[in-house]
């Protein structure tokens, strides 16, 4: 009986202590789940999408849901240029994006655009993979985007509602090119006049002849059906622009240690995914243009495209950063 009295408030004190410690437990718990909204601009079938699901799976498991990824595919939430921006604005946190439309706002991605640069996918894999990835994606974090892996986008080609064979057959014809600078002089060197459109106006002005051809690699030339309204293909093979996945700052800054470790395991993950599931659907694409259509000229003499593209280096190459990052590239073996 005496005991009784002091025990109470004593357990009372106790079990509500435990509970406030649960409640922070919780709280806390709750307040770090986040859901991350990943921008893509291809549909869900593209090697892409499917390395952008893997790294959203991968994120899932080894946080145990605390962190989930939610991509919307297809352009959902807008064109290209406008995801750029709402990534900088941190209302999107992840996106894989082709590194020409970033070319303006962070200068060294020019440097992996340029023109017949890259010897093989092995060779761009290398470089990208290295210290001169490293610097162009430090360059990107400084705009607001943190790059964490890099997707493969194979080789960049020719593709018209006329036959082209060489680099004059282009003169005077309207060609689609990303919004990017070195694209408009890259054009304009081949003879041609660069038109900037968004991938997803490509087809339409195709059809209705705003434009007489754009480039791009074998996927997005089937994927986007180009190939029923652009029937010429030729393999120009011009540029091996690579591909970001990444997120935002505002949410990077935001992350622990262990989760930046974790995050970044998981997209280099899906690239190797992404990386193979690539090279088969180059093969498959190309079947695929070809039943559907498509004529193909092989460019076996690369010689007159890669010298038309001397004005490009001289203008782009003309930066000594730029410059010193084109020469550690071709020595990298
Ligand atoms: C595709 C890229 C995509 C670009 C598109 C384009 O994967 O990121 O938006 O080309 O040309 O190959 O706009």
């Amino acid at each position: 009986m005496t005991g009784a009295p002091m025990a109470r408030p004593w357990r009372l004190r106790a079990a509500l202590a435990a509970a406030a410690i649960a409640m922070t437990c919780f709280a806390a718990t709750v307040s770090k789940a986040q859901e991350w909204r990943g921008w893509n601009i291809h549909p869900p079938d593209y090697p892409v999408s499917r390395g952008m699901e893997r790294f959203g799976e991968l994120v899932a498991q080894r946080t145990n849901n605390r962190i989930r990824l939610k991509t919307y595919h297809s352009a959902q939430l807008g064109q290209q240029d406008e995801a750029i921006q709402q990534m900088r604005l941190g209302s999107i946190d992840f996106a894989e994006f082709n590194l020409s439309p970033l070319n303006n706002l962070a200068p060294l991605t020019q440097v992996p655009t340029l023109p017949f640069l890259f010897r093989s996918v092995e060779h761009l894999h290398t470089v990208m993979d290295g210290p001169v990835g490293d610097e162009i994606a430090k360059q990107l974090e400084g705009v607001g985007i943190v790059p964490l892996a890099w997707y493969d986008a194979g080789a960049r080609s020719m593709y018209t509602r006329r036959l082209v064979a060489k680099p004059e057959d282009l003169r005077g014809m309207k060609i689609r090119v990303q919004t990017s600078d070195l694209w408009i002089d890259l054009i304009r060197a081949l003879g041609a006049n660069p038109t900037p459109l968004p991938f997803g106006e490509v087809y339409t002005s195709l059809q209705s002849g705003v434009i007489d051809g754009a480039e791009n690699n074998w996927p997005s030339y089937e994927s986007t059906r180009h190939f029923e309204v652009a029937r010429y293909f030729a393999t120009t093979e011009h540029s091996n622009v690579p591909e970001i996945l990444a997120v935002s700052r505002t949410r990077w800054q935001r992350l622990s240690a262990a989760d930046k470790e974790l995050v970044k395991a998981a997209a280099r993950e899906s690239a190797q995914m992404q990386r193979q599931l690539w090279a088969e659907r180059e093969r498959v694409s190309r079947e695929r243009v070809i039943a559907g259509g498509a004529q193909v000229t092989e460019i076996t003499d690369k010689g007159p495209w890669q010298a038309a593209m001397a004005p490009v280096y001289a203008k782009y190459a003309a930066d000594p950063t730029v410059a010193s990052l084109v020469q550690r590239i071709r020595e990298t073996r």
